[in-house]
């Protein structure tokens, strides 16, 4: 929908306080004709808005969609250092094109990119990651931890756990974590986990971690080639969830962990990942760029790289795959 029309519509029901509004009002208030009416409407019906159409009455806004401003997000955090400052943009091309670009400008570790809705949401390599309006969670976070580059791995690990924790949090679900970076739930990904690195020579600059997370997504709303992968927490729970809020929980969750990384190093992380793991002691396929790998999922290393052992009793460690795990 044009902006300026968006604009002129949700003003018209602003000014008319709840009440009902005819379709020839709409039509003389945005200068289109009464059967265009319909067709916005429905629009701003797909970005959330609850609206309600009586004969003869007209239109009524019932509901705005729930945002995930920077106000919202602020209200009650109650961390010290994560999410103390936080980006919000309503439509964004990548969370983490921003972050990296705050990163470049000195922007201060725990500094959260947030947007409603990404044109050009990026998964691993050069995967997609669909991110629409309103309904999930789009989130990069930049940390500036004093670690060697080959550690930033263990990251990626301790932000899988924090989601875990914060979905638990907020809902009566239980999710699973699959090497490295998915969060199911019943065998389908509710979140995945992006970790990008700046770094010159073998010092680290800042790791930005992007976070997506499927929130409010009904089964219609996914594409096609993603119905049987993917979930939201609505459609596992039954009950939309305020985006705000889980965000603050995720920020919660990863300050505690992260302080306790800083200290005491990946150990105690470790643990919790492997307890919320669903592959280890499982039967997996992984593909790795080069090759395709059959065996048992072993475990972690200490630097989080996965260990699967093959028929011949070879133990590989793999540093990036995709996981399959065959039912
Ligand atoms: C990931 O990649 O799972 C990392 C996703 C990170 C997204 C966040 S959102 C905020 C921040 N800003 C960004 O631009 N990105 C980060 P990977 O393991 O490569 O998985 C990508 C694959 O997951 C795709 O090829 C699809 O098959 C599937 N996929 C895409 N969108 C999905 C969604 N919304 N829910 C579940 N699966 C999805």
């Amino acid at each position: 929908m044009r902006t300026d029309v968006r604009s002129k519509l949700l003003q018209a029901f602003t000014n008319a306080g709840g009440e009902f509004i005819s379709g020839q009002e709409i039509a003389e208030h945005i200068g289109c004709s009464r059967t265009a009416v319909w067709k916005h409407i429905e629009n701003l019906r797909n970005e959330g808005y609850v609206l309600e159409a009586v004969r003869k009455k007209g239109y009524r806004i019932v509901s705005a969609p729930e945002k995930v401003t920077a106000n919202e997000i602020m209200l009650g955090l109650k961390t010290h250092r994560l999410g103390q400052k936080i980006h919000y943009q309503e439509t964004v091309d990548s969370t983490q094109k921003i972050a990296h670009r705050l990163s470049n400008e000195g922007a201060p570790e725990g500094t959260i990119v947030i947007a409603e809705e990404q044109s050009l949401g990026k998964g691993r390599l050069t995967r997609a990651w669909y991110s629409p309006k309103y309904t999930g969670v789009w989130m990069s976070l930049i940390l500036r931890p004093n670690i060697p580059f080959q550690q930033a791995p263990q990251l990626t690990l301790l932000a899988a756990v924090s989601v875990v924790q914060a979905i638990e949090e907020v809902t009566s679900l239980l999710p699973g974590i699959k090497w490295p970076n998915d969060i199911l739930i019943n065998g389908r990904k509710v979140t995945g986990i992006l970790t990008e690195l700046q770094a010159e020579a073998d010092r680290i600059h800042s790791v930005i971690t992007g976070i997506g997370i499927n929130v409010n997504q009904q089964e219609q709303d996914f594409p096609e080639e993603l119905n049987q992968k993917a979930s939201s927490l609505f459609i596992e729970s039954g009950q939309r969830i305020s985006r705000a809020e889980l965000i603050q929980q995720t920020l919660v969750k990863m300050e505690t962990l992260y302080d306790l990384y800083l200290e005491k190093g990946f150990g105690p992380i470790k643990l919790l990942w492997e307890s919320y793991a669903v592959s280890l002691g499982k039967q997996i396929k992984a593909s790795t760029l080069t090759e395709t790998l059959y065996g048992t999922a072993l475990g972690i290393t200490d630097e989080g790289v996965l260990l699967l052992e093959d028929g011949k009793g070879h133990v590989h460690s793999i540093y990036s795959a995709d996981i399959e795990i065959p039912q």
